[in-house]
């Protein structure tokens, strides 16, 4: 560690200050890459996020380590995987000591601000300035935690909120003379999906193609996917996740709401202010009508319940796209835009309907991988696109890196600048590694590791010692295990010989697994 800081003492002479980057990082919670227009049109326009990738790079192909909240922020603050930040689920805390980008940026006169979700448990350090929602924090009038511990309600819709703290501190509270490092994270489009009014006004008539496996028997999958919980039709809830009044549904035995389902819809609906309110009911009056009239069942239930999660979650990542808008065109008024590294991306991969799913969690790639993309004028060609495998891993180096500072030897990842300032350069790295770990809350999806090539990816479920090999190139959508086949025996050792080695590499010991 000292040697770290001692190369740091000099980083601020390697680029003049006035060279230094600004870095915006700005991360959104839950934000599938399907649900940005840059990378897939059918669901959504979202013309602001996408112009960071006109303006600059879009990566095709980013994953997690581990598909899940808490993990894939101590991963970004820290350049680690779980199994080394020792932050492994949502249950875990962040051990606040821990050496960390916003802290090594400070050291090397940067100043350091950190606004939106936190979500590590123990409170932020190493930032000169933060303010953060505590927990998953809420949609409507969110509180928000300051740095003198006081925790205030503010007026209005979070994705707003946290906008709007963000540029007060960019505008009002950073000291110019210094560049700056800001990590700003949504709660949207998190669950339970409540959008802003105008969005759902927009939203909540429109209709959307169904994905193909919408329907999936997961039965026949192995343990884990008859164990999960997060499915659309079983696991979603009525009220609480698709806004419907309970009192459409208390008299149909196989609709009836949970108390807890009733309890968290009141909850979420109070806290909307009462004027717009008695409009949000009116705008969720059609879904309990329908319920009270056809009182679907299975697949015909599935069907109305998917497009209402996804005319609530995209008219959430309309708001989102909005305010990354709000937020560039501040630097573009301020002039701060050419002298600012922004990157837009989120904590991981979100189902929006594949195998009947919401959440994350897996190392299939719907969940494994999230949007990833960066521009910075002057370093990154407008219109760049890479299809080369990065990871969450790499956001720290590439974040040190770009500002001219060392990067410490205890980080796992690659900066990823070299990508970023020359197209077609390649990373040398040919698969990556993962490890998911909580079990059984929220969704039960069983602890697995895996590791993904180009072309195949191996998953073992080591609780229940279950293999799957997937052969990504005939298979994209993940549903076919081919471990057992002969054809492909070859391929399973060698894919077990690389996540051994990358298990090594990367110095995961528990669970030890054997020779495999
Ligand atoms: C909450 C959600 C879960 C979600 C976890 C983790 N339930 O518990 O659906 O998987 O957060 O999400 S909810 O009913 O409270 O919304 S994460 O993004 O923080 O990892
Ligand atoms: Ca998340």
């Amino acid at each position: 560690m000292k040697k770290v800081f001692g190369l740091l003492l000099f980083a601020p002479f390697a680029l003049a200050a006035q060279q230094r980057p600004n870095i915006i990082y700005i991360m959104s919670d839950d934000h599938d890459a399907n649900a940005i227009s840059a990378y897939n049109k059918t669901f959504i326009q979202t013309p602001n996020i996408d112009r960071i990738a006109r303006e600059g790079i879009r990566f095709n192909r980013a994953f997690v380590a581990n598909s899940i909240c808490g993990p894939a922020r101590a991963t970004v603050l820290t350049g680690q995987f779980s199994h080394k930040n020792g932050f492994l689920d949502n249950r875990s805390r962040f051990d606040s000591s821990k050496t960390t980008v916003p802290k090594i940026m400070r050291q090397a006169g940067y100043q350091t601000a950190m606004i939106g979700k936190w979500h590590l448990v123990t409170l932020p350090t190493g930032f000169d300035y933060w303010k953060v929602l505590p927990g998953q924090g809420v949609y409507y009038q969110p509180s928000l935690i300051s740095m003198n511990r006081d925790t205030a309600v503010l007026p209005g819709y979070a994705t707003d909120v946290i906008t709007d703290e963000a540029l007060g501190w960019l505008k009002e509270k950073r000291d110019p003379s210094k560049p700056f490092a800001l990590y700003l994270h949504h709660k949207a489009p998190h669950r339970n999906f409540y959008p802003a009014i105008k969005y759902l006004e927009q939203y909540h008539n429109k209709t959307f193609p169904e994905p193909a496996t919408l329907y999936e028997d997961t039965a026949g999958h192995g343990s884990a996917w008859r164990l999960q919980t997060m499915s659309i039709l079983n696991d979603m809830t009525l009220c609480s996740d698709l806004k419907v009044d309970p009192a459409y549904i208390m008299d149909i035995p196989w609709l009836k709401p949970s108390d807890a389902d009733i309890r968290n819809y009141r909850f979420s609906m109070n806290r909307i202010p009462e004027k717009d309110r008695t409009r949000v009911l009116e705008l969720y009056r059609s879904r309990g009508e329908l319920l009270q009239k056809e009182k679907p069942k299975g697949k015909d239930l599935l069907k109305y319940k998917y497009q209402w999660y996804m005319q609530d979650y995209l008219a959430c990542v309309a708001s989102v796209d909005e305010n990354v808008g709000r937020v560039l065109d501040y630097l573009d008024q301020s002039g701060l835009a050419k002298n600012t590294l922004v990157m837009y991306t989120s904590d991981q991969g979100f189902y929006m309907g594949q195998n009947g799913w919401f959440d994350k969690r897996w190392m299939y790639d719907v969940s494994m991988r999230t949007p990833l993309m960066a521009r910075w004028p002057g370093h990154i060609r407008a219109g760049t696109q890479t299809d080369e495998m990065v990871q969450n891993i790499d956001i720290a180096p590439t974040m040190l890196k770009a500002a001219g500072i060392a990067v410490p030897s205890f980080m796992q990842g690659i900066p990823l600048t070299g990508i970023m300032e020359h197209s077609g350069s390649k990373l040398p790295r040919k698969s990556l590694y993962y490890h998911y770990y909580e079990y059984p809350v929220d969704h039960s999806v069983l602890p697995h590791i895996g590791v993904r090539t180009d072309r195949y990816k191996l998953i073992y479920f080591y609780t229940v010692k279950e293999w799957q090999l997937i052969d990504l190139q005939k298979d994209p959508s993940e549903l076919k295990n081919l471990v057992n086949d002969p054809g492909y025996r070859n391929v399973l050792a060698d894919m077990k010989k690389e996540l051994i080695k990358l298990k090594r590499q990367y110095e995961d010991n528990d669970p030890e697994i054997g020779a495999l």
